[in-house]
């Protein structure tokens, strides 16, 4: 789906800002037909924003279920003759989107985009009343998963089995927008290049090819000519061809590359047979490759060694909702301490995020919602399941779920050329019986959506190489370990050793390019031991020094992603004070010593081990 766009034949107005809100504390509101009129309510909410942390009440951080939004929204006058769209960036977890009572929209899945053409509901200089239920629950049904439960008093609880808190809300930008009649409806853009790699940057001598195609739709999509020109970052025209799909050539092509990101924009046009234009739309790209070899991993052909986090869209107060002003500290952050990459881990991150990474040349690993697919886990999180695959916890309902949160993705990031690995689930049971018989389809399906990134999920610690039996499935092993933390706790030496053996018994079964999407401690801002105990800060540093060692003699390693970017807040349990405590920054982003020593070791290392 594409991202919505002002240009020449499209108009873009953003509908964020406060909304009526109203908790459906008895989840009454659908039956009830809280739609047909004006919300009951004095509360008012922001959007973009996470709802539970912005109202100092406990029911509604742990409402489970139904709460609704409401507005006004007026049609521009001028879009007489236009379609209309309304359009959701995220909705977390599910929701239904009213115009005027009637249903326009549903969604379930609450990271990918969704939108409806509202076209016949409504009429330019007209106003109409847009109401938007968001539901946060978590079942077996959805991804992730998750069980409700109620107490002996009647109230609702969610259980999950990921970590990280169950922020849910309207967390990104809601649009309307116009299109014609007839309109591009998608664009798909591969690249490649031939000639000389090494001199990219330097006054290159490559050629870029550029692969595209172009879906119109509308009555007459058929009938008329599609052009194609594309621009250099400078606005000038490189190249151009006719029709909905074909290959151009960019004599002299700048590649995109980790750290610099050089884009090019790809105008699609519709015309008609006066040749005007009826539609246009501008859809950026860059020119680059991806490729394993052996245990390479290649970007335009070049060995690349990833340096980063796994992070979380999680902030004080607006929870998981998009801010402008946070994602650009982030990535300020991220630049300081010299990483060039991360992993959208759990989920799919704002699209502001993905063309942010695509405009610095940040290197991403794009990651499904698909976590805590794993019964292991039932002593950490507390749901009971003994099995993973089976009826009781991952079932049919669930592959379904996660065949689409896969399809959404794709569809949604294809065009990034930041995104290099798509990450198709972490730490899912690896081991079980019914493992591969789950992810077989799940890694082909990914493949024929996408045949030109690599592949992946993250492996668990609990399912090393003597048991795990999906990794040949996939091209890159990626590994969260927790040596020194939730093993060996406090004694870096047997850590150590434990650590160098598994990666070498990786190594010499699959021979794949590995990289740790997690390692980390726990760390109390300014606490401090002179024995290196967990928690301290010292224990922090020490600990990823060790983790370096180790990655710095396994040649197989290519990449070392620190859990976690930031301290992010957590559900409740024993486990955790006041949220995970992994991060290199507090979680309102000041560096702890951890930092300083991260920034110390990547700065020098631009891309390569
Ligand atoms: C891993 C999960 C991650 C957790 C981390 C931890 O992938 O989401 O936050 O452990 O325990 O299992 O800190």
């Amino acid at each position: 789906m594409l991202k919505p766009q002002n240009g020449p034949t499209r108009e873009l107005v953003s509908l964020d800002g406060l909304f009526a809100f109203k908790v459906d504390s008895d989840n009454a509101g659908l039956r009830e037909g809280w739609q047909n009129a004006r919300l009951d309510t004095a509360l008012e909410m922001a959007v973009p924003a996470s709802y539970n942390d912005v109202f100092a009440d406990k029911a509604i951080r742990d409402h489970v279920g139904w709460v609704w939004y409401e507005r006004e929204v007026r049609v521009p006058r001028g879009w007489v003759g236009e379609r209309v769209w309304l359009r959701f960036e995220s909705a977390t977890h599910g929701a239904k989107a009213f115009v005027d009572g009637v249903l326009v929209a549903e969604h379930q899945g609450g990271y990918t985009p969704f939108e409806a053409d509202i076209t016949e509901h409504v009429s330019p200089g007209g106003a109409f009343r847009l109401t938007v239920a968001v539901n946060n629950e978590l079942t077996q049904a959805t991804i992730p998963p998750g069980n409700i439960t109620e107490t002996d008093d009647g109230r609702r609880q969610q259980q999950y089995m990921h970590d990280f808190y169950n922020y849910a809300g309207i967390h990104r930008s809601i649009s309307l927008y116009s299109t014609p009649a007839v309109y591009v409806e998608d664009v798909v853009v591969t690249t490649g290049f031939e000639g000389d790699p090494g001199a990219a940057g330097t006054g290159t001598i490559a050629t870029g090819t550029v692969d595209y195609a172009v879906v119109v739709a509308g009555e007459t999509a058929g009938l008329l000519p599609v052009r194609v020109r594309v621009l250099n970052a400078s606005g000038a025209e490189v190249a151009a061809a006719d029709g909905i799909s074909g290959t151009v050539a960019i004599p002299d092509v700048e590649l995109w590359q980790p750290g610099k990101g050089y884009l090019y924009s790809l105008v699609v046009e519709v015309v008609d047979l006066d040749g005007q234009v009826v539609d246009s739309y501008a859809q950026t790209f860059g020119v680059r490759t991806v490729e394993v070899r052996g245990t390479e991993f290649l970007i335009n052909g070049e060995p690349f060694y990833f340096t980063g986090f796994g992070m979380h869209e999680d902030h004080v107060t607006i929870g998981k909702g998009h801010s402008h002003a946070q994602m650009v500290n982030d990535f300020s952050l991220l630049e300081w301490v010299g990483a060039n990459s991360f992993r959208t881990s759990h989920y799919p991150y704002s699209e502001e995020v993905m063309d942010y990474a695509d405009r610095h040349g940040i290197v991403v690993i794009d990651e499904t919602p698909a976590v805590g697919l794993n019964a292991d886990f039932a002593g950490f999180f507390s749901t009971g399941a003994k099995k993973t695959y089976g009826p009781e916890f991952v079932s049919d309902e669930t592959a379904a779920a996660h065949r689409q949160v896969i399809a959404e993705l794709v569809a949604r990031d294809k065009n990034h050329p930041s995104v290099v690995i798509w990450s198709i689930a972490n730490e899912p049971q690896s081991s079980e019986q019914g493992a591969r018989e789950y992810f077989e389809p799940l890694a082909r399906l990914t493949r024929e959506l996408d045949p030109t990134r690599p592949i992946g999920f993250v492996n668990v610690m609990f399912d090393g190489p003597d048991k795990d039996i999906i990794t040949d499935l996939f091209d890159v092993i990626m590994l969260n370990r927790y040596y020194g933390w939730y093993l060996n706790t406090g004694d870096l030496a047997s850590a150590e050793k434990a650590l160098e053996a598994e990666l070498l018994a990786w190594t010499e079964k699959h021979g794949k390019p590995m990289i740790m999407t997690e390692y980390g401690a726990d760390t109390m801002p300014g606490l401090h031991s002179l024995y290196e105990q967990p928690w301290s800060e010292e224990y922090q540093s020490a600990f990823l020094d060790m983790y370096h060692r180790v990655f710095d003699r396994v040649p197989a390693m290519v990449g070392e992603h620190v859990w976690n970017f930031a301290d992010f807040a957590t559900s409740n349990g024993i486990m955790r004070v006041d949220g995970n405590k992994k991060g290199a920054f507090t979680r309102d982003r000041r560096p702890k010593a951890a930092a300083h020593a991260l920034r110390r070791r990547w700065a020098p290392l631009n891309n390569k081990k």
